[in-house]
């Protein structure tokens, strides 16, 4: 039976956003040619970052110069190729970041997903930004999340100074945990790549699955359990390596 057009899952808070597909509104910006572009979170919510995905159509381009903004972008689905000292193949599980002043330019074959996070990149004096790289998830080692083997963590960015944020994949296998309630002042956009469970945020608990993405704001009490019986795989961001601001 098809849900209520009434009715969604989506829920947007002050401290916490959960956003469903079913409340998906798809944009067509006139400059990016063949291309569909879903904002999950912005900085109407009250975030610091934007987190979004783009999908693309034959043909489809997606093309700008990110002036002061950095971008780590992940594909979901497809492949296609990346304009970065040359042409780049990428193909699901691909990732690459580009710092301020880059010239993105992307073409994915008909129907692939791209999902991106992007900010104003957080300078230090006498720091450079980082360079550009591409990789492929596959080439990132999996840690025991503080020594538990039932939550595994990738780091996809270096933790060195020049980066401002972090953007990590966590599988947990069915019944994992995160450790703790965790309360920190660092905000995450996080996107649930498979699986499901439960996703404590706040004083609120949320039945959450693949395609559905979540905004947590400084301070977020936040908790999962995976559910199911195949693990949940979740990427998610997070600000790093630098003072809290006001
Ligand atoms: O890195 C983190 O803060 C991570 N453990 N949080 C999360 O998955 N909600
Ligand atoms: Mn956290």
């Amino acid at each position: 039976m098809n849900m209520h057009p009434a009715v969604s899952r989506s829920s947007i808070q002050q401290d916490h956003a959960l956003i469903t597909p079913e409340s998906h509104v798809p944009l067509n910006f006139p400059d990016r040619v063949g291309c569909t572009t879903v904002y999950f979170i912005t900085p109407h919510m009250g975030s610091a970052f934007s987190m979004y995905s783009v999908q693309f159509e034959d043909n489809g381009k997606y093309q700008k110069n990110l002036g002061e903004k950095e971008v780590l972008a992940y594909v979901l689905t497809g492949t296609g190729k990346l304009e970065l000292s040359g042409s780049q193949e990428i193909k699901p599980g691909s990732f690459f970041y580009l710092p301020p002043g880059t010239d993105l330019t992307l073409a994915m074959e008909n129907h692939s997903r791209v999902l991106f996070f992007e900010k104003n990149y957080d300078s230090l004096t006498a720091i450079h930004p980082p360079q550009p790289f591409v990789s492929h998830e596959s080439k990132v080692t999996r840690e025991p999340f503080l020594g538990d083997e039932g939550a595994l963590l990738q780091t996809l960015l270096p933790n060195t100074i020049e980066f401002d944020m972090a953007v990590n994949i966590f599988e947990f296998a069915p019944g994992g945990t995160l450790p703790m309630v965790e309360n920190h002042y660092m905000e995450h956009g996080l996107y649930v790549l498979q699986g499901s469970g439960v996703y404590r945020l706040s004083q609120s608990w949320y039945p959450v699955q693949e395609g559905d993405a979540i905004w947590m704001a400084p301070f977020c009490l936040q908790w999962y359990v995976a559910a199911g019986k195949t693990p949940t795989k979740y990427i998610y961001y997070k600000d790093m390596n630098r003072d809290p601001q006001f």
